[in-house]
């Protein structure tokens, strides 16, 4: 029998053992959103209790045309990034220690003042700003193929693995947020381009909708974490030796190398 807490220790065990394996929903239909989002809860709890992780942020997944096609599924997500998923700059990462990492880039916010829903609009949401900065997401669904209903993905807490960030720091309206592009290369070859436009319009419609979907479960982003606004492009594999970078015009570079 299924119920959130052995979704939650499914999804804890394959990243732990290193495996993928089939989507939940397929063998529980009764894994809905809400309960979904009851199992990311608790997968995050025991993350802190086990690894002494605490949450450093909040992540929106599935943001972006391009990740909602390539994923087949319209809506967007949230989740959490805990201390224990941040990488240092420069540091190569394991490709072992993972099931089947992917990167993306992204467009992160440092949080300036606390935000809660409802009714956050964009303005406000990014007059809670601090700093904008360049980032890469390291994601590695608990589902095989990285195939999942939203449900699934929900619980697996947006497949977040690590992140890293850039060095620059970028106060938002020193910077046309919409129009900031950015080139996702691999081995310095392009494999994809993009502008904060690609992200709802504009990744602060992005941070609003977190923090009234949040608002909603009761929760808020609070002063001083970080916010993943979601994929701006499509997620390349990580490879040993081959290193992924995200070039933006204003907010500078970022990149990861696989170990
Ligand atoms: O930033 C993102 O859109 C991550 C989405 C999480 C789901 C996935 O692509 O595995
Ligand atoms: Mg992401």
């Amino acid at each position: 029998m299924w119920d959130i807490d052995r979704v939650a220790d499914e999804l804890t065990r394959r990243a732990a053992e290193r495996r993928d394996g089939g989507r939940i929903t397929a063998e529980w239909p009764g894994l809905d959103l809400a309960r979904a989002y009851s199992a990311q809860d608790i997968l995050i709890q025991r993350r802190a209790e086990e690894r002494a992780e605490r949450i450093v942020g909040v992540k929106l997944g599935l943001t972006s045309e391009a990740k909602q096609r390539r994923m087949g599924i319209s809506a967007p997500l949230t989740a959490w990034v805990t201390s224990g998923m941040r990488l240092e700059p420069g540091t190569p990462l394991g490709v072992a220690s993972l099931i089947h990492p992917r990167v993306e880039p992204e467009i992160v916010f440092e949080m300036g003042e606390d935000l809660g829903g409802p009714g956050v609009t964009r303005q406000a949401a990014m007059a809670a700003v601090k700093y904008v900065r360049a980032g890469l997401e390291v994601i590695d669904s608990r589902f095989t193929d990285f195939s999942f209903a939203l449900p699934d993905v929900v619980a697996d807490n947006a497949s977040a693995a690590a992140f890293v960030l850039g060095d620059v720091v970028v106060a938002p309206d020193e910077l046309d947020l919409a129009a900031e592009p950015c080139t996702l290369s691999v081995d310095r070859k392009t494999v994809a381009k993009a502008t904060g436009a690609d992200v709802q319009g504009h990744p602060g419609e992005a941070l609003a909708l977190a923090a009234n979907a949040l608002g909603e479960r009761g929760h808020r982003i609070e002063k001083g974490t970080l916010v993943l606004t979601g994929g701006l492009t499509d997620a390349v594999f990580l490879t040993p030796g081959h290193t992924v970078s995200a070039a933006f015009e204003r907010l500078g570079s970022v990149s990861l190398t696989g170990c």
